[in-house]
């Protein structure tokens, strides 16, 4: 419940739980360009009357957690112990109860005792799942997991990916002429995408922390794969290449195996990538398709035919792709994304 003054009316709002924690998912996703592979988290602390008392997100990867930043926030509003015993913390993410890079929170809403605490859902963290909600619930506090959870878990699909699957979280896209054709046959790349829609990919990089091409498009289209028409930062690139020797790699990861997808993935999870965006070209992506190991496909398709040249790889996901469809219209031409 929230009440404010509106033309000398005294006016009640009541806010829902769902609505809180879309406020938690909206501080969450300031953090989104520094927290990789952390996931996302927002919270907030709303007073027994309904009144946002304190709020904090998770910033930096390896810095304070959402919580820490709230009570902080609390601290620094002069909010009263008393006001915190009778207010609710709302979280997206399940607080944590372990000791990483920083302490458990658990433990800091534990001392702070707010009457309720209400989590989005809970961390399939293997060092906390669940133990972070019973930390809290034995000290006395009333709890509540599983708000707009749905909404929770898509925001940080690629931290759960990594904890759930135990490989990073793996996004096809490429480009296509009318007639269904990734490259012409010329030496020179074909140019698809328009400006707005490279822009569109350039975003992406941002959102994804590694980037991978095959061979023949790091010796065809020379790629700089870096983020410089959207802000935040270049990813890490990837290579498959079965002959690296005299190209210039510096600075890139190269698999010399490229015929092990599930190999590849395994290594990025062990160096804590939690997404990979695949761009190309026809042979890794056909590779990738066939293996089942991927999550979601963005395909550009321009008005352009030119009749012969490199087939794009078929659509032919699996069932729970192929029925989740989303297709923006853009003016040279349409996207279609399978999975998000
Ligand atoms: C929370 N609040 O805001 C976040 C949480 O290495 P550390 O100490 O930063 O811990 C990272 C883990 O903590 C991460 O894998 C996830 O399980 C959880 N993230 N937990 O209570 C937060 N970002
Ligand atoms: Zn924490």
């Amino acid at each position: 419940m929230q009440s404010f003054l509106y033309n000398d009316f005294i006016c009640t709002c009541y806010m829902t739980d769902e609505q809180y924690i879309q406020r938690c998912l909206d501080l969450a996703r300031l953090g989104e360009k520094y927290v990789a592979p952390n996931p996302m988290v927002g919270a907030v602390l709303v007073s027994a009357d309904g009144r946002i008392l304190a709020e904090g997100w998770h910033r930096q990867y390896g810095g304070p957690h959402a919580e820490v930043n709230c009570f902080a926030d609390a601290d620094r509003r002069g909010v009263t112990p008393g006001q915190i015993h009778g207010a609710t913390l709302y979280v997206s993410l399940e607080p944590c109860s372990h000791y990483g890079k920083t302490p458990p929170c658990a433990d800091l809403i534990v001392s702070k005792h707010p009457r309720r605490v209400v989590a989005g859902m809970l961390d399939p963290n293997p060092l906390v799942s669940g133990r972070g909600m019973d930390k809290v619930r034995s000290a006395g506090i009333e709890v509540t997991s599983g708000v707009m959870e749905d909404a929770c878990r898509s925001l940080n699909k690629r931290f759960l990916c990594l904890m759930e699957k135990h490989r990073p979280y793996v996004i096809l896209k490429w480009a296509q002429t009318r007639d269904g054709f990734i490259d012409g046959n010329g030496d020179k790349p074909l140019v698809i995408s328009s400006p707005y829609t490279k822009q569109l990919v350039h975003k992406m990089r941002a959102e994804n922390m590694s980037i991978l091409v095959g061979a023949n498009t790091v010796a065809k289209d020379h790629p700089g794969l870096r983020t410089t028409r959207w802000t935040g930062r270049h990813p890490l690139r990837i290579a498959l290449d079965r002959h690296p020797e005299g190209k210039n790699y510096e600075g890139w990861l190269v698999y010399r195996d490229n015929t092990d997808w599930s190999f590849v993935l395994d290594d990025l999870a062990r160096r804590g990538i939690h997404s990979v965006l695949v761009e190309g070209g026809a042979t890794v992506l056909n590779h990738i398709i066939a293996t089942g190991l991927y999550d979601e496909v963005h395909i550009e398709v321009s008005e352009k035919c030119i009749f012969h040249g490199v087939s794009a790889p078929k659509w032919d996901f699996p069932s729970h792709l192929a029925k989740n469809l989303y297709i923006e219209q853009y003016e040279e031409s349409t996207l279609y994304i399978f999975g998000a």
